[in-house]
C-alpha cells in the first residue's frame, strides 16, 4: 500500500499561507515558589518591559519577560554593548516557557522519558555587537528568560527591541462574535479554546505547537469539529485528510500521525482507534462542507479501515485483546481498553455506514451493518454486567469512566438506557477516572448528545473551568485537577501547554449552548 502519491500532492497543493502578527512583551515578571500557586510558581509582576531598554546587563544577570498570553512564532532580538567596545563574544542564554515552570525549574533536572531536546532554549555566542538577531526555530510560549552568561569585565549589554512574529493559518476575524447572554465564564472558556486552537493551526493541525508538532489523527479529528464552528478552514482539514489517506502503512491502515518535513512521511506508530477515526474525519468533513470529490476520492481509504478494525473480532464479535495491541483512548496505564476500542470500531461503523449509504455503495453499507449488528450484539450478550450496571473490559472486567463513554457514544443500548448509564457512572464515580482533555471531550460530548445538557456544562466548568482558574491562557494536554504536575511523560516540564485535543470547549459551546 504505502504511498499515493497524487494524494499527497493534492495536500501539498493546497498547503496553506501563514498569517503574521508582531508581538511585544509587556511586563517584567518574577517567578516565586509558592505552594499555593498552580504547580507551586507564582508569577508577580515587577516592571515594563519597556524599561528594560535602558538597563545594563553583565554576567550573571538575567530577566524573565512576559508577553501576556501564549504565542507561536519567531523571536528577534537587537543587542547593543554598554561601556567599552566589546573585546569578548556575548555569551547568552534563551529559555521560553508556556508555563512558569519551565522558566523556573532547571532542565537539567529534567528526567521525563521523552526527548529533553522538547524543552525550549538556546545559547548564542556573538561575536559582533551591535546586533539583531532572529532565531531560526519556531517557539511557543507566554515567558521568555534572557541571561547573560558571560560579556567580559569591560562592557555589559542592553537590549533593545524585543519581539515575535506570530504565525497561525488560523484566520481569527472569521470567528462568528458570540451573541450577548451567554455566560461569562462560558465566554472566557471559548476564547481560550479558540486561541487554542488557532495556536495549533499551522501547515497541518499540530497537536500542539510545542510538543510534538505534528498531525495526530486523533487530534485531528476533534480539531476540525471545533473550526468548523470557528475559523471555517476546511481546505486545511482536506490538506490533512489527504496526507493520511495518501501515506498509509503497509497493510493500508492510517498511521497515528504524520510528519511533513523534509517531505511528507508517515510515521511508523499505529493505534487501532486513530486509524478507524479517518472514517469518523472524513464523515464529519463531509457534514460541515458537502465536498463529494474529497468524499469520492477517500472513501475507499475510509472503508478500508473499517474493514481492518473489523478483523479483529474474534468470533464473538469482539475485539481481541493482546498485549501486542495498541489503542489510545487515553493516557492511563491502569484502563483496559477492550471496550472502549469496541465503542469506538462501532462508532467508526456508524459513520461510515452514513457515508456509504449517501454514496450508493450496496454491497459496502450492507457489509458495515452487518458487522455494526454483530459487534454492537456482542457488546451487549458479553461486555454488559447487567447486575453492575456497566460494560466491563478485559479479562479482570475492569469498570472504568471511558468504557462507559465510549459504549454510550456508539450507541449500542437506547437512548434512555444510555442517559441512565451516564447517569450511574456519574454517581458510582468508578476509580479508573479520566486523564486527558481528549478523554473529557468524549465525556461531556456523550453527555450532550444523551441529552444531560446541564451535567455536561457543570463538568465542562469543573474541568476546563478550574484549568482557567489555574492560569490556561489555551487549553492544556493534561490535566487532573487532582494532581497538578500529572505527566505520563515522567514530568509537567515536558506537558504541552497549547493542545490541540483540549480546544473542544468552543465546539460544545457553539454547536449546543447558542
Ligand atoms: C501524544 C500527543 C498527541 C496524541 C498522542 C496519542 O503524543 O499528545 O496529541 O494524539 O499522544
Amino acid at each position: 500500500m504505502g504511498i499515493q502519491q497524487t494524494f499527497v500532492e493534492t495536500a501539498e497543493s493546497i498547503m496553506p499561507a501563514l498569517r503574521q502578527d508582531e508581538v511585544s512583551p509587556l511586563h517584567i515578571v518574577q517567578i516565586t515558589e509558592d505552594q499555593e500557586a498552580f504547580q507551586s510558581w507564582r508569577t508577580t509582576i515587577v516592571g515594563k518591559a519597556e524599561d528594560l531598554k535602558e538597563r545594563p546587563f553583565g554576567k550573571g544577570d538575567s530577566v524573565i519577560l512576559d508577553f501576556g498570553d501564549h504565542l507561536v512564532g519567531y523571536v528577534s532580538l537587537a543587542i547593543k554593548p554598554v561601556g567599552s567596545p566589546p573585546d569578548a563574544p556575548l555569551k547568552l542564554k534563551l529559555t521560553w516557557g508556556e508555563m512558569p515552570c519551565e522558566i523556573a525549574e532547571p532542565f537539567e533536572q529534567y528526567d521525563g522519558w521523552l526527548s529533553s531536546s522538547w524543552l525550549q532554549e538556546e545559547t548564542l555566542f556573538v561575536d559582533v555587537l551591535p546586533t539583531e538577531i532572529r532565531l531560526p526555530r519556531r517557539y511557543c510560549f507566554r515567558y521568555m528568560k534572557l541571561q547573560v552568561l558571560d560579556t567580559s569585565a569591560k562592557y555589559k549589554v542592553a537590549f533593545g527591541h524585543i519581539g515575535c512574529t506570530t504565525v497561525t493559518s488560523g484566520d481569527v476575524s472569521r470567528v462568528a462574535t458570540l451573541p450577548d447572554g451567554l455566560e461569562e465564564d462560558l465566554a472566557a472558556m471559548d476564547r481560550i479554546a479558540v486561541k487554542t486552537l488557532q495556536d495549533c493551526m499551522q501547515t497541518v493541525f499540530e497537536d500542539g505547537p510545542k510538543r510534538d508538532r505534528r498531525l495526530w489523527i486523533g487530534d485531528l479529528r476533534l480539531q476540525a469539529q471545533a473550526n468548523y464552528v470557528t475559523f471555517n478552514n476546511n481546505d486545511l482539514v482536506r490538506r490533512c485528510l489527504y496526507l493520511f489517506g495518501g501515506m498509509r502503512l503497509a497493510d493500508g491502515a492510517v498511521g497515528a500521525c504524520v510528519f511533513e518535513h523534509p517531505h511528507p512521511h508517515v510515521d511508523d506508530t499505529r493505534l487501532y482507534d486513530y486509524s478507524l477515526f479517518f472514517a469518523a474525519t472524513l464523515h464529519d468533513y463531509f457534514e460541515a462542507t458537502g465536498d463529494r470529490t474529497t468524499l469520492e476520492e477517500l472513501w475507499p481509504v475510509a472503508m478500508e479501515q473499517l474493514r481492518i478494525g473489523a478483523n479483529r473480532l474474534d468470533e464473538r464479535g469482539i475485539v481481541k485483546d493482546d498485549p501486542t495491541w495498541w489503542c489510545f483512548i487515553d493516557w492511563h496505564q491502569e484502563l483496559n481498553k477492550q471496550v472502549s476500542a469496541q465503542a469506538v470500531l462501532i462508532y467508526c461503523m456508524r459513520r461510515g455506514l452514513a457515508l456509504a449509504q449517501l454514496l450508493g455503495k450496496g454491497n459496502e453499507a450492507a457489509y458495515i451493518q452487518a458487522q455494526i449488528d454483530f459487534a454492537a450484539g456482542a457488546a451487549k450478550a458479553h461486555l454488559w454486567d447487567n447486575e453492575q450496571g456497566f460494560f466491563v473490559s478485559g479479562e479482570d472486567r475492569q469498570v472504568s469512566w471511558a468504557s462507559q463513554v465510549w459504549m454510550a457514544l456508539a450507541e449500542v443500548l437506547s437512548p434512555e438506557e444510555n442517559a441512565a448509564l451516564l447517569n450511574r457512572l456519574v454517581e458510582v464515580s468508578p476509580a479508573i477516572g479520566m486523564n486527558t482533555p481528549y478523554m473529557h471531550h468524549h465525556f461531556i460530548e456523550a453527555l450532550f448528545s444523551c441529552g444531560l445538557r446541564e451535567t455536561a456544562v457543570e463538568r465542562m466548568r469543573a474541568y476546563w473551568g478550574e484549568m482557567m482558574k489555574d492560569g490556561a491562557d489555551t487549553f492544556w494536554e493534561l490535566y487532573n485537577p487532582d494532581d497538578k504536575k500529572l505527566s505520563p511523560y515522567g514530568s509537567n516540564l515536558i506537558n504541552s501547554y497549547c493542545h490541540a485535543w483540549s480546544c473542544t470547549p468552543t465546539y460544545f459551546i457553539r454547536r449546543y449552548l447558542l
